[in-house]
């Protein structure tokens, strides 16, 4: 028996990744920058269990529900087809932040798996194969492998992947509104939004042009752009996903107040930017030297967690016979 773990963590998109091009191969309609967080990580194990004939998955101490394992087991095939393989594998994961509520972890639980079964099933992949595999189990886990700011590339499977881009330091407050399992899982939606919002068209050429001007922005380490950037670009992303049909929202009556506060601080001298993924939760960025201020400012609209900049996908224990 191979046994190998890993542990990841979430990003939270600076520019959001909202609609693939192609479903089979999670290729995104256009690239997106995130950053990686040092808070909320999976940690997994895949073992190989080579008599078994399916494969096993353990969720935060439980059997996880069938939809779930079919997924782990999908992706287990993809591993299996690289290293010519058959062996069943029990994976074990557990996870920090609340499953479902806009945490993105999804992210860090595929970044985890796929490097734990990387190195189960013998396969010796770079960084940027590990972030085309990741990709393959959910989208924004591409950008999990990174350390920091990632951006992740559209393109063909070849070239669709996340590295690492420098930029300014900065700090992000979490505002925990609602930790509850959302109503349309970001995958319908976004499917919903590609097929029925009339603004689809104009969110891509949107999302490549926030995506350019982000690029710029990291370069030139400018937090004010970058900032401007976040907060007009998720709120575009909300509009989108409100003009589907049926429509969707995500943001609560709370968020919404965030964003608000956010702006207000603004005009305080706070110099802080919202953004929100496909859930209740508010994320704020901030300078290092603000984040503080920013994190006790934010108290009172849920809970509140200051995380920073953390690292890509690691093994934590050696393979094991
Ligand atoms: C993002 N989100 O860029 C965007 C913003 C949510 C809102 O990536 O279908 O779970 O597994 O590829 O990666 C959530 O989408 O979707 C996401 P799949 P995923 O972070």
């Amino acid at each position: 028996m191979t046994t190998a773990t890993a542990r990841a963590f979430p990003n939270i998109a600076l520019v959001k990744y909202w609609g693939k091009q192609d479903e089979d191969l999670i290729l995104p309609v256009a690239g997106s920058l995130s950053l990686t967080l040092d808070a909320f990580p999976t940690t997994t194990t895949v073992a190989l269990d080579a008599g078994a004939r399916s494969d096993a998955f353990a969720l935060n101490g439980a059997e996880a529900s069938s939809d779930a394992t079919r997924r782990v087991t999908r992706f287990l095939d993809r591993v299996r087809e690289l290293a010519g393989s058959e062996a069943r594998a029990v994976v074990t994961s557990t996870n920090e932040a609340p499953t479902g509520a806009g945490l993105a972890s999804s992210a860090s639980g595929f970044a985890a798996l796929a490097t734990a079964a990387a190195a189960a099933y013998g396969l010796d992949l770079d960084r940027r194969d590990l972030s085309r595999l990741a990709r393959r189990g959910s989208g924004s886990a591409s950008r999990s492998l990174v350390d920091g700011l990632a951006v992740w590339h559209a393109g063909d499977d070849a070239h669709s992947y996340a590295e690492g881009v420098s930029g300014p330091d900065m700090r992000m407050v979490i505002v925990t509104v609602d930790t509850a399992q959302k109503a349309v899982s970001s995958r319908a939606a976004m499917r919903r939004s590609a097929l029925t919002s009339p603004f689809f068209p104009a969110w891509i050429s949107s999302t490549e042009e926030s995506l350019a001007a982000m690029l710029e922005a990291c370069a030139a380490d400018d937090f004010t752009r970058v900032g401007r950037i976040t907060e007009t670009h998720a709120l575009r992303m909300h509009a989108v996903i409100q003009s589907c049909d049926p429509p969707i929202r995500y943001l609560a009556p709370t968020s919404v107040a965030v964003f608000d506060a956010v702006a207000a601080l603004r005009d305080q001298g706070l110099e802080a930017y919202a953004t929100a993924d496909a859930g209740p939760n508010v994320a704020v960025i901030v300078r290092p030297d603000q984040a503080e201020d920013l994190r006790d400012a934010l108290q009172g609209f849920g809970s509140v967690r200051l995380v920073g900049a953390g690292a890509g996908a690691q093994l934590v224990a050696p393979d094991s016979a």
